[in-house]
């Protein structure tokens, strides 16, 4: 076939770079940034090249497989989507609607096909066991932005091309490329904003990548954040340099909050964070004096014991210096599709603690429970118990804490239908996979995180290889099985999710987004996005606050967040553990599934455990040596690796690795398989206020493994 050249964009990770792919229509024959991009300028990073490898990878899918006898075989799609729509659907009859359980994963979240039919499914099943990976990421995000915000896709993100002073928490935009935040080459900004005169500041445990570059770096010891923060806004009080400016007539509640930072004044949170009293007191006065400053977290403030504290008091950090809002500050984004107004068209308007969990009492979150709960609500014995489950495009026994516990879970269940490209560590468990076509297989828009883009961009491309014969796009095997399961159940109840399946199958993913797109603030249509194959430029962030809130305030001091100060000051007198497990991304690695490409997994290995010397020396550890890593739920053996570049106290574990589980089908990661931090993260460990997972600052032991 001949050769040609396409546009497109990588749907790896949230930078969302232009690709230039040649290819004959079903290979890929190589890839390269798109120079012609407006928003990436021909960045691309080992992982979008490698999608080439992963595109072309002999061990995805290529047509359903049903379980017979212990063994995967092919079986047709109409069988196989009347087998899922009929075995669950009498899971529900026998056992109640509830025990049947849906998993989706962050991949579902970069397709907004996916997005956009993910309530179609969830009306016809009718389930309040839903489960994603937001838990594990975004959830104290979300739940900050649905209680200040009042919608919680309504995301600030950090002005970075304009800012004047950058500081950043917990987060490493030098390896992950950014996270809620889509900031393609974000290193070549964070570059010019050095250039310019600008300041970064970076508050981690680990030395990271983005340590490196910036400025300043302080150690920070894990979970601590939420008292570096309140301490921050003390001293803001104290000095007399809070002040949110022209913002003050939108805040509800700013009044109180001097008042409830008063117990956290630098000096005391100063043993606690591992922060001195006078570098709190000086971060504080440089962020009132830059012109303009903008406080940024991501995992590492957002999934720990305090991840919703912490991710409020961000936000608060912002509202004190006059930076909401501003440009080069905390800004939210005028994306082509509005989020906000797209969640609620969608059914998907937030809302928390409706409900509880039937074994931990987690509250629900948009009609979500917390990933924690999954394991016990399977394993737990009663009315409820989840007896089936649904996962797409999620890989839980490798990404959620406990994840050994899972493995054994999903072992146990009555029936099980993954919706995967793969046969991996968790789709063995199935009793079908369906696999979906996948990267340049099907259109691209991201809905999602075009809404938090640094810069106004609107990017479409069309699919840009062939359909292959034995796949189905994601929407269509959800609204398939919506309509399937509408039937197989019957009733009222079941008629909303056969219509809205029959509805969706009539309308097709494009023209749904096409529908949005005419309905966003800058008009656009797929056919005028088809007409800028590099993504169209729709000029910088602009302020918005008045026209997204109206008369509505910004509630600067919920009362749920207010409520959680308290556990916050106890921590203050909690006795520190000895050691604590953080996680790590690496930049040839995106969570659990690019380890079947060749040149991803080339070269040094990556799942080694980083101990500083203090610690590597109280337990005759030495660089190399295999250690055991051991917490309340799990142990496994890794390499370790010696290094000044965590602080002490701390070791660091990137996640995803464990690929050595008999019965998945992935021969490249099979060779070099690692082991999974989530067989030692803790799923009892979460941020007591939303129930989000506490992965980072795990208490761990770490021993030396002889040999
Ligand atoms: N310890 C620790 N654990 C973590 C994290 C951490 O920092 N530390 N990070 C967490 C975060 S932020 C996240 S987002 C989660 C991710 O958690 P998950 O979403 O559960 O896991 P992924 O590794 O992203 O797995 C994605 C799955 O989707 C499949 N897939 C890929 N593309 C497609 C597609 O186009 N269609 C379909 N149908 N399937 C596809 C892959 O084969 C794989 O099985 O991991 C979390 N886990
Ligand atoms: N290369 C690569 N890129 C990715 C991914 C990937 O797997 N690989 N995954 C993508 C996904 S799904 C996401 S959600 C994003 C995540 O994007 P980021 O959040 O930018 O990435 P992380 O590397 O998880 O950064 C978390 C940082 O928090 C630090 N940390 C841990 N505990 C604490 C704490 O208590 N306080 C503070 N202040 N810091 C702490 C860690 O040392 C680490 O440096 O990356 C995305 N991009
Ligand atoms: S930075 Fe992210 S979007 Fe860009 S090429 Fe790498 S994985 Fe793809
Ligand atoms: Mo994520």
């Amino acid at each position: 076939m001949a050769t040609r050249t396409d546009y497109a964009q990588c749907m790896l990770c949230e930078a969302l770079c232009g690709l230039e792919v040649e290819h004959d229509g079903a290979t890929v024959h190589s890839i390269r940034g798109d120079a012609e991009d407006p928003f990436s300028r021909g960045h691309v990073c080992p992982k979008g090249v490698a999608l080439a490898e992963l595109q072309n990878d002999p061990d995805r899918l290529r047509g359903p497989l049903a379980k017979v006898g212990g063994r995967f075989e092919p079986i047709g799609w109409d069988a196989a989507l009347d087998l899922a729509a009929r075995r669950l659907a009498d899971v529900q009859r026998r056992h109640g609607r509830d025990a049947v359980a849906t998993y989706f994963g962050n991949p579902a979240a970069h397709s907004y096909s996916a997005i956009l039919f993910y309530q179609t499914l969830m009306d016809a099943l009718g389930t309040r066991n839903r489960y994603s990976a937001s838990s594990v990421d975004t959830l104290p995000r979300f739940l900050t932005s649905y209680e200040l915000y009042g919608n919680q896709v309504q995301i600030p993100v950090p002005d970075v091309d304009r800012t004047d002073y950058f500081l950043i928490l917990g987060a490493n935009p030098m390896v992950s490329n950014g996270s809620a935040m889509t900031a393609p080459d974000v290193a070549g900004r964070l570059r010019r904003l050095q250039g310019r005169g600008g300041k970064l500041v970076v508050v981690d445990p680990r030395r990271t990548e983005t340590a490196e570059l910036a400025d300043e770096h302080h150690f920070i010891r894990p979970g601590s954040d939420a008292l570096f923060l309140a301490a921050l806004l003390h001293a803001l009080f104290a000095e007399g340099l809070a002040s949110p400016g022209p913002l003050l007539p939108r805040l509800e509640g700013w009044e109180r909050v001097p008042g409830l930072v008063a117990p956290f004044p630098p000096e005391r949170v100063a043993a606690a964070t591992g922060i001195p009293a006078e570098v709190t007191r000086r971060l504080a006065r440089e962020l009132a004096a830059a012109p303009t400053a903008v406080c940024y977290g991501r995992m590492g403030t957002s999934v720990q014991e305090f991840g919703s504290v912490a991710t409020w008091l961000t936000d608060l950090v912002n509202v004190a210096t006059g930076n909401l809002d501003r440009p080069g500050g905390w800004m939210f984004g005028t994306p082509a599709v509005d989020l906000p107004g797209a969640a609620r068209l969608l059914g998907l308007a937030g809302s928390f603690d409706r409900w509880r969990s039937r074994v931990s009492g987690y509250p629900e979150f948009t009609g979500e429970f917390p990933a924690a709960a999954l394991g016990e609500e399977i394993e737990t014995p009663g009315e409820g118990r989840i007896r089936a489950l649904l996962v797409m495009a999620g890989n839980p026994v490798l990404s959620l804490p406990n994840g050994g516990r899972l493995d054994r879970a999903f072992a146990g269940l009555e029936f099980m239908v993954s919706i995967d490209i793969y046969l991996n560590e968790t789709s063995r468990h199935a009793d079908l996979i369906l696999p979906t076509t996948f990267g340049l297989e099907h259109e691209q828009y991201s809905i999602l995180n075009l809404g938090l883009a640094v810069r106004n961009v609107a990017h479409w491309s069309p699919a840009v290889l062939a359909k292959p014969p034995g796949l189905r796009h994601d929407w269509e095997v959800l609204v398939e099985l919506a309509e399937r399961i509408g039937r197989a159940k019957g009733g009222i109840e079941a008629l909303k999710g056969r219509l809205r399946g029959a509805l969706g199958r009539g309308i097709g993913a494009r023209r749904a987004l096409d529908l949005l797109l005419r309905l966003g603030p800058h008009r656009l249509s797929v056919a005028k996005l088809a007409r800028a194959p590099h993504g169209l430029d729709l000029g910088p962030l602009e302020p918005r606050l008045a026209a997204l809130m109206g008369r509505r305030k910004v509630r600067v001091a919920p009362e749920r967040f207010v409520a959680d100060l308290s556990r916050l000051e106890r921590r203050l007198a909690a006795a520190p553990a000895e050691l604590v497990l953080v996680g790590r991304r690496t930049l040839r690695s995106n969570n659990s599934w690019n380890h079947n490409a060749p040149r991803l997994v080339s070269g040094r290995e990556r799942c080694v455990l980083e101990m500083h010397p203090r610690d590597a020396g109280l337990r005759g550890i030495e660089s190399g040596q295999r250690v055991a890593l051991k917490s309340r739920v799990g142990q496994i053996v890794v390499p370790a690796l010696v290094t000044e570049a965590v602080m002490p106290g701390v070791v660091s574990l990137p996640h995803g690795w464990g690929h050595d589980k008999a019965g998945a089908r992935l021969r490249v990661a099979a060779k070099r398989p690692g082991a999974s931090v989530n067989d030692v993260t803790d799923d009892a460990f979460v941020d007591a206020l939303s129930g989000a997972s506490s992965l980072n600052g795990v208490p761990v032991e770490v021993a030396r493994v002889e040999s």
